[in-house]
């Protein structure tokens, strides 16, 4: 599956800290040399996720306790990271979920061992380290929940948009913004303001790419056909206003396959039945949602 519908492969959770970084000392590339090497064996481009996140943490991570040794470490990973895939993964999410959920309540900046001892210029830590071991590479900034009517959402839009031109303004490189784009089944999209987004962000030449698309369907009908045909529409829906305002470099499902998503253990459904957040069944047979990606394939015109 991954060989028929992808021109793109994401390591989901092989690249975090907590798969490379056992021990302090060390690290272990097993799990994403291997998704390295079947992307560039099937002459798929790849994403890197992610060098930056206040989770998937080794214990050890959690046990720094002053700036330097944060500093220190946070470098040490990135230039470490980075310049092993260099020339290989041309796109990084530098850094993921940095903003806080609610930038109301406590500020724009999610609670994190990064955020505790270093404040926000972790962000731009990480962005000018990647920069300078992979001058080549697009780094994004990638974060969630963009695609809602509530106050909550457009003080997130505002803090993304912040950090931006933040970076820009220190002459910091930072190329894309990724929306997660987990969208909620029993959610409306906002159209006109993912729409104006788009234009905020056109505006402070960035590029936009959805990063990690499925629907997280718990609350939709139990009925499988009327399930994936909501979820579809939903997913077009949401496309349809980003793509209207500005084509995304990219679009990337979290996962291919039913058979393989978290929204299983993290959003489960009153009724047990397992959730239907992706393209393919759990199967491997394309669900609508499958018809709907297919509209912006590249090359589909
Ligand atoms: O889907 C991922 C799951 O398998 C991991 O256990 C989890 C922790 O590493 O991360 C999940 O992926 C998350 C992604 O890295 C960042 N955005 C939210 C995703 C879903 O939680």
């Amino acid at each position: 599956a991954l060989k028929t519908y992808c021109d793109v492969i994401v390591p989901m959770n092989d690249l975090k800290w907590e798969a490379l970084r056992h021990e302090r000392d060390s690290f272990d590339f097993s799990g994403a040399d291997e998704l390295v090497a079947f992307a560039i064996a099937n002459k798929q481009a790849l994403r890197g996720h992610t060098l930056l996140w206040g989770e998937a943490l080794p214990p050890w991570v959690k046990t720094m306790s002053s700036r330097a040794e944060a500093e220190r470490e946070l470098i040490r990973h990135i230039e470490v990271v980075v310049d092993r895939y260099r020339g290989r993964i041309a796109t990084w999410d530098v850094v993921n979920e940095v903003i806080r959920f609610d930038p109301r309540e406590g500020g724009p900046y999610r609670d994190t061992i990064w955020q505790r001892l270093l404040g926000p210029e972790h962000i731009d830590i990480a962005f000018r380290t990647a920069a300078s071991v992979d001058p080549k590479a697009r780094l994004v900034l990638n974060d969630c929940n963009f695609e809602e009517a509530d106050a909550g959402t457009a003080e997130r839009r505002k803090a993304a948009l912040a950090i931006i031109r933040r970076l820009k303004d220190k002459g910091i490189p930072v190329h894309g913004l990724g929306m997660q784009a987990h969208l909620y089944g029993e959610n409306a999209i906002d159209s006109h303001g993912i729409q104006q987004f788009m234009r905020d962000l056109a505006a402070l030449e960035v590029e936009v790419e959805v990063t990690e698309l499925d629907v997280i369907d718990w609350k939709l009908p139990a009925d499988s056909g009327t399930r994936d045909r909501a979820s579809a529409s939903l997913v077009a829906a949401y496309l349809d206003a980003v793509v209207s305002a500005r084509p995304p470099k990219a679009i990337v499902t979290w996962g291919l396959s039913d058979r393989y998503t978290w929204i299983n253990e993290t959003f489960p459904r009153k009724d047990g039945a397992r959730a239907r957040p992706l393209p393919l069944d759990a199967d491997y047979k394309p669900k609508p949602m499958m018809a709907v990606l297919g509209r912006y394939r590249r090359g589909a015109g």
